[in-house]
């Protein structure tokens, strides 16, 4: 009965989940996805949702059919055991069954993967580069923005945020088709941000793309770390973007990339508000 009761745990989990660990960064404990700012995030969510509905149907289905035969066909209630060896009925059902679930669940999957993969006109790009151990940062499309390295903080300044919180975020205005261009300098990397449902390799010698853009109303602060085991620094490799308005990105951008004191206290209260 254990299992049965630890899948009624997970499933109160489940329904009172989006109400307490929706967050841009990783929770303690944290067992859900974390809350899209992107519409390929939203799609990815919807798409987990989906296919945890026909697992969770598949296993009850399963675990009902399994206790019912070892009750149903024991020794003792079933003394004189059935002889048959072929059914055509069942065969062709269990054969046909399976073939619509994954029917079912290839039509989604199949439109997100080319809704992903496919990049759309975009408005700007960034340029992200794996080093051993950091990311280094470019905007290609604003020559006066020099390229940046983001380190992570000490742990006396990030608190909480150690090894998420970075002395350099990445900074890109919301609302906005982002194209991002993902090489290496030396080994494989993974540039992954949850909340972006963007994971893409960082491989030396090959420039890998990907896109984003960031829904209207997300200004905030976004976490993600490389996904790839790259050496002994791996964990010092945390991505934090900081997504602001068009105009501020504008003023960033004017500013030669530097971090404005507006920035800042802008960047700090959304840290707040996500506490
Ligand atoms: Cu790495």
């Amino acid at each position: 009965m254990r299992i049965v009761s630890n899948i009624l745990k997970s499933l109160v989990i489940l329904f009172t989940m989006p109400s307490v660990a929706f967050a841009n960064k990783p929770t303690d404990g944290g067992y859900w996805l974390q809350d899209a700012a992107t519409p390929v995030m939203e799609e990815l969510t919807k798409l987990h949702n989906f296919v945890f509905w026909i697992i969770v149907a598949i296993t009850l289905f399963v675990m009902v059919l399994m206790g019912w035969i070892m009750f149903r066909f024991s020794a003792k209630r079933n003394p004189t055991a059935s002889m048959t060896t072929h059914h055509v009925g069942l065969e062709v059902a269990w054969t046909i069954v399976p073939i619509i679930i994954l029917l079912v669940m290839v039509v989604p999957s199949m439109r997100l993967l080319y809704f992903q993969d496919a990049l759309p006109e975009t408005d700007m790009t960034i340029k992200v580069t794996g080093n051993t151990w950091n990311w280094e940062y470019a905007y290609p499309d604003f020559p006066n923005v020099e390229s940046f390295i983001s380190n992570p903080l000490e742990k006396e300044e990030a608190g909480d945020l150690y090894l998420l919180k970075t002395d350099a975020a990445l900074v890109v205005p919301v609302d906005t088709k982002i194209k991002v261009l993902i090489t290496s300098s030396n080994n494989l990397h993974s540039f992954a941000v949850p909340a972006f449902g963007v994971k893409m390799d960082a491989v030396p010698g090959r420039i890998n793309e990907t896109w984003f853009e960031v829904n209207p109303g997300k200004e905030g602060t976004y976490f993600g770390q490389c996904s790839e085991l790259c050496g002994v620094n791996h964990y010092k490799m945390p991505i934090e973007i900081e997504v602001v308005s068009k105009d501020e990105f504008k003023s960033w951008i004017a500013n030669d990339g530097a971090f404005t004191k507006t920035l800042t206290s802008n960047y700090t209260a959304s840290i707040e508000a996500q506490d």
